[in-house]
């Protein structure tokens, strides 16, 4: 099926408002994508006819609220390939997910002399909580270089393992240079070694098929709020049996089975082990709707969609005098260039005036803002409702820049 953006569009009210005078041109959905109507109301009507507290009380709102959002942890897990719901953890987003497995999978399995391995493409959520963990733990941070167009050196990768790597933690598609990293060879290579794998998903989640068996990870994170669901939800992916084996991170209600003060506090089954507290239900809720959204239209066909017209964006820069981009020519969503030297947050307050939204800065990703030698860079990124005629708006407005700023 060929999606049409023009319909698609009007699903999301926001698209056809004005900002600076122009109608809005909005590059910024790696960062976080827009909601259609689908997930508002979804979110809107719970609040207005289903809501209650979960997993707690016997009345009726109670239950059909617990029941609608365990619902949707069967929905996510098909929507992933995950064996079963039970599989399925509900965090705030893809850093929370992350944190979790440094904190409690971390706390267990990383000791003196063990090292994890991550690339120097990743978010700093992929590389925070491992440092923390290192430095808590004595462990080693190994960080795969990458080779001079961007991409992964995988010599270098293949060179880190060794029998002390407990983890590979990778990006599947990177934030700033939209490279999809090869991770299903990477996972069957750390696993050779012993190590096991988080994949941090939030850059893919919403542009391709994501099947967490066929990439071969042990874990896969991602967030709500960039795949047109609400903020304040994510996901951490996990096979049964590693989840039953790790420790609570955080304690509260939901996660027990019996508190005594006594004897000791027992656990709850994962994945309510790992869900302390009122959950954000309402964003469960529009969770749902929006992989609803998402499967209707269809993945293959949403990928086959936004590549011709990533396909289109990297042609039609090219017209751009001075532009430069950055990362290897196959990009999945996102574009980041600089134009010329000037810096990239003149050239994106320019194109705001023009009612053009694009994210510059370091893109949470300092260490390879420094591999590429810059302190930081504009990044348009493209979803399922944008258009040709909003690429071309982008690169007359970057024209005009450069005509301006010469
Ligand atoms: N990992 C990657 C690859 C990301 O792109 C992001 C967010 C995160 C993790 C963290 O996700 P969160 O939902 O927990 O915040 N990336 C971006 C971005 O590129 N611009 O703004 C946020």
């Amino acid at each position: 099926m060929t999606l049409s953006p023009e319909v698609i569009r009007q699903q999301f009210p926001i698209l056809s408002r004005e900002v600076n005078g122009q109608r809005l041109v909005y590059l910024d959905s790696a960062a976080s994508a827009q909601r259609p109507d689908v997930v508002i109301d979804a979110e809107a009507d719970f609040y207005r006819q289903g809501y209650a507290a979960v997993h707690r009380g016997i009345h009726t709102l109670s239950a059909e609220a617990t029941g609608q959002m365990e619902a949707v942890r069967e929905q996510v897990a098909s929507f992933i390939h995950a064996a079963e719901a039970e599989e399925v953890v509900f965090v705030r987003g893809t850093t929370e997910a992350i944190n979790l497995v440094a904190n409690s999978w971390g706390q267990d399995n990383i000791g003196p002399g063990d090292n994890i391995v991550i690339s120097l493409m990743e978010h700093h959520a992929n590389i925070v909580p491992w440092q923390l963990l290192c430095q808590r733990r004595g462990a080693e941070l190994r960080v795969i270089n990458l080779l001079p167009d961007g991409s992964l050196d995988m010599a270098h990768f293949h060179g880190l393992l060794d029998q002390r790597t407990r983890l590979l933690a990778v990006a599947q598609v990177s934030n700033v240079q939209g490279i999809a990293n090869p991770v299903t060879e990477m996972a069957a290579a750390a696993h050779r070694v012993g190590a096991l794998v988080l994949v941090d998903g939030a850059q893919a989640i919403m542009h391709t098929p994501v099947d967490v068996q066929a990439l071969g990870c042990d874990f896969y994170a991602f967030s709500g709020h960039k795949m047109y669901a609400p903020t304040g939800i994510g996901i951490l992916w996990a096979s049964k049996a590693l989840l039953d084996a790790m420790p609570p991170w955080q304690g509260g209600g939901s996660m027990i089975a019996s508190v005594s003060l006594t004897e000791s506090t027992t656990w709850a089954a994962a994945p309510w082990r790992f869900e302390a507290g009122t959950p954000h239900t309402a964003g469960i809720i529009g969770l749902g709707a929006a992989i609803r959204w998402l499967t209707d239209l269809g993945m293959a066909a949403i990928e086959q969609r936004e590549h011709a017209l990533m396909a289109y964006a990297v042609d039609a820069l090219k017209a751009v005098p001075d532009l430069i981009v950055y990362g290897p020519p196959q990009r999945t969503g996102v574009i980041a260039f600089n134009l010329g030297q000037h810096h990239a947050y003149d050239v994106g307050s320019f194109l705001d005036n023009y009612g053009i939204a694009i994210r510059t800065g370091h893109h949470c990703a300092m260490p390879l803002m420094a591999f590429w030698g810059v302190p930081a860079m504009c990044r348009a990124s493209l979803a399922v409702y944008n258009t040709e005629e909003e690429v071309d708006k982008l690169v007359a407005g970057l024209q005009r820049i450069h005509r301006l700023l010469a």
